[in-house]
């Protein structure tokens, strides 16, 4: 796995999901998102619970597919798995990954906003809401949970913030301490939170479970959080 020091030299643009970020991806997601494989190894346990026979599953941002392979390994009903990403490159790495491994899985690219959704028993979008411009977010969510077959399930991973200011600083500087034990340095760290700047907007817990119920969903639960990241499930009845 390469390793990512995209941001050890100075920044010249806002952060992009380019072929740059997309090489060393797996490993920045790694060493950039706190318990990243135990959220994704959350995310597989509850999707095949609310996954059927004949069922389908979407991964939105499905970036070099890490989640959906996962999936598929452990299958034990025949499932049409779909990840849906706007970057070509991400994509390439995903599709290298799934010729390795023999996988079934459909590759789409395309916009998440605009992306004409069939029918489905499970969504996952695992860090990537956060990314959606929130004036529009809400509209996404709507658009999934009417694709969202009854007894289905919408889960989503996100960074979260706090609305007390204290508490969200202390957040902040846990993260930044953890992306220190990671190995990136004070300016790399400076450097990516300058690039993800106005690209990067994230809400509260509070704030992701009510626009998911405003949505329709019947039930939104954390069902995983450390610091200011967080993965919920929502259900449709
Ligand atoms: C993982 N889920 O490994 N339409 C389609 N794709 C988009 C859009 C959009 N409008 N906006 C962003 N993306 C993955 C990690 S990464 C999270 C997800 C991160 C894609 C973008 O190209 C990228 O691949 C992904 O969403 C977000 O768990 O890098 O922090």
């Amino acid at each position: 796995m390469k390793e990512d020091r995209v941001f050890s030299k100075p920044i010249e643009k806002q952060f992009e999901f380019d072929e740059q970020i997309a090489a060393v991806f797996d490993d920045m997601l790694k060493r950039s998102v706190p318990f990243y494989e135990e959220a994704i190894a959350l995310t597989k346990r509850f999707a095949l619970a609310y996954l059927k026979e004949g069922g389908r599953l979407y991964d939105l941002g499905c970036s070099t597919a890490s989640t959906l392979l996962d999936i598929e390994r452990s299958l034990t009903v025949h499932a049409e798995l779909v990840g849906i990403d706007n970057s070509p490159s991400m994509l390439e790495q995903a599709q290298r990954k799934l010729s390795v491994f023999g996988s079934n899985i459909e590759l789409k690219e395309g916009d998440i906003m605009s992306y004409d959704y069939k029918p489905a028993d499970v969504f996952v979008t695992n860090y990537t809401l956060q990314f959606i411009r929130p004036p529009v977010r809400e509209q996404l969510i709507r658009r999934l949970f009417e694709a969202t077959n009854a007894g289905g399930a919408f889960l989503f991973s996100e960074k979260v913030v706090s609305d007390e200011k204290r508490l969200n600083k202390l957040l902040i500087d846990g993260y930044y301490e953890f992306k220190k034990n990671q190995g990136y340095s004070e300016y790399e760290i400076m450097q990516k939170r300058e690039a993800l700047e106005n690209v990067l907007i994230p809400y509260t817990e509070d704030e992701n479970k009510s626009m998911v119920e405003r949505c329709g969903f019947a039930h939104c639960e954390t069902i995983f959080r450390w610091g200011n990241f967080a993965t919920f499930i929502a259900l449709k009845r």
